[in-house]
């Protein structure tokens, strides 16, 4: 039962036009399929998204090494089989093998399980963890690595508590739109970054500005509470040892203030990635004297890594982290991450990267998990793929 019956790879295309992997595979039951995603402002402990050959060396590799010791395991062994991905690979980062690739492996392998199985994948992994439908947090305004002539801050983002998750999307997507009118009225011309988000050359603060104000307009009449937030993708400013915005430079200090004044001037309920990838004792700074009210969120601090989440447990960095699978390689990876974060009292957020396909198990994925926000965007299709899809779970378990 629920035996690896067949396994195939092929090259498909990504949302920026690029080639990505896709595996799909078979049980005598069931089927599943999984595309791979990729970042742009990636974090330094990632592990390798493709071997040095690129997307064709990868496939190589997988049909040479990997198919032969998948056939016939049980679908249902995902530990056993997370541990194969990583013994075929034999390095600390995927870097034979390719991040990407064992990621689309252990969920397409999750996917055929519980299709074979006839339930969710949501369910299938992570039993009575899935009943919790996560809100969405989506960016508006974007630059940074994301986009060409927009802020410098990388993602300008909102969440909406609502009766209903249909009602949470609805008013992200509603706030997207007002940004868009205010923004054409003031810029003129604007357009659209790697995730859909609007880009137009404002200052950081304006752009907080026009958030601001479109959350209240969409609030006003509507049982709908807005919240804001930033990802500053603070790795991406910092060169030697400042960070480079458009007009200014802020040193280490100047960076903390500068955050702390961001969250107490626009009320922001969530920070990520406010300070570079190694400072651990910046981050707890900020969490211990604004952690209360404002989730401060690790990304590249973490990069779904549990090493690197005991240090920052131990530095008191975060209260909050983004799981992103595909930063480690396996669901198993990804599960032990989210497990000590949850010991530890941390938001779970379960996210896209800004290359992403119309592969919908993210949105599963962040159910399995328990996660408290699933950050996808609000438009463009494949970002909605994944929204599509919590509307349909929160059907069954909303
Ligand atoms: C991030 C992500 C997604 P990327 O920094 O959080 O928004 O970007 O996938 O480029 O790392
Ligand atoms: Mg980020």
């Amino acid at each position: 039962m629920t035996t690896i019956e067949d396994i195939a790879i092929r090259k498909v295309f990504d949302s920026r036009g690029n080639p990505t992997v896709e595996v799909e595979v078979a049980t005598p039951m069931g089927l599943g399929r999984c595309s791979a995603p990729s970042g742009a402002s990636t974090g330094k402990h990632e592990v390798m998204s493709l071997p040095a050959e690129g997307v064709d060396g990868a496939i190589e590799f997988f049909r040479e090494n990997v198919v032969k010791e998948l056939l016939g395991m049980s679908g249902l062994d995902q530990t056993i089989i997370d541990k194969t991905l990583h013994e075929i690979d034999g390095t600390e980062d995927f870097s034979r093998m390719g991040g990407n690739v064992a990621y689309v492996t252990s969920i397409a392998i999750a996917r055929a399980t519980a299709s074979d199985l006839g339930i969710p994948l949501s369910s299938y992994l992570g039993g009575c963890f899935s009943l919790k439908i996560p809100l969405p947090l989506g960016n508006v305004i974007g630059g940074g690595k994301h986009a060409y002539g927009g802020t410098s801050i990388q993602e300008f983002l909102i969440f909406s508590e609502a009766d209903n998750i249909y009602k949470s999307i609805e008013a992200n997507a509603l706030i997207h739109k007002k940004v868009g009118e205010h923004l054409k009225e003031s810029v003129g011309t604007v357009g659209r970054g790697d995730e859909g988000a609007w880009v137009a050359p404002i200052k950081d603060e304006e752009a907080l500005a026009v958030l601001r104000e479109s959350c209240s307009e969409i609030e006003e009449g509507r049982n709908v509470r807005t919240h804001l937030g930033i990802d500053m993708a603070a790795s991406e400013l910092f060169k030697d040892g400042r960070y480079e915005y458009r007009n200014v430079k802020r040193d280490r200090d100047e960076q903390i203030e500068f955050v702390k004044s961001l969250i107490k001037d626009y009320s922001l309920s969530y920070v990520e990635d406010p300070l570079e990838e190694e400072d651990f004792e910046g981050f707890a700074e900020l969490t211990h004297s604004l952690g209360e009210e404002t989730i401060i969120c690790g990304d590249d601090l973490y990069t779904t890594n549990a090493k690197r989440l005991k240090k920052g447990v131990e530095a008191g960095a975060c209260n909050g982290i983004i799981i992103k699978v595909n930063q480690v390689g396996t669901l198993t990876d990804a599960f032990e991450t989210v497990d000590f974060a949850k010991r530890n009292g941390y938001s779970i957020v379960v996210s896209h990267r800004s290359g992403e396909t119309p592969d919908d198990s993210l949105a599963q994925i962040a159910l399995a998990f328990g996660a408290d926000l699933i950050k996808c965007g609000v438009m463009g299709g494949e970002r909605v793929a994944k929204l599509n899809e919590l509307i349909r779970m929160g059907e069954i378990f909303g």
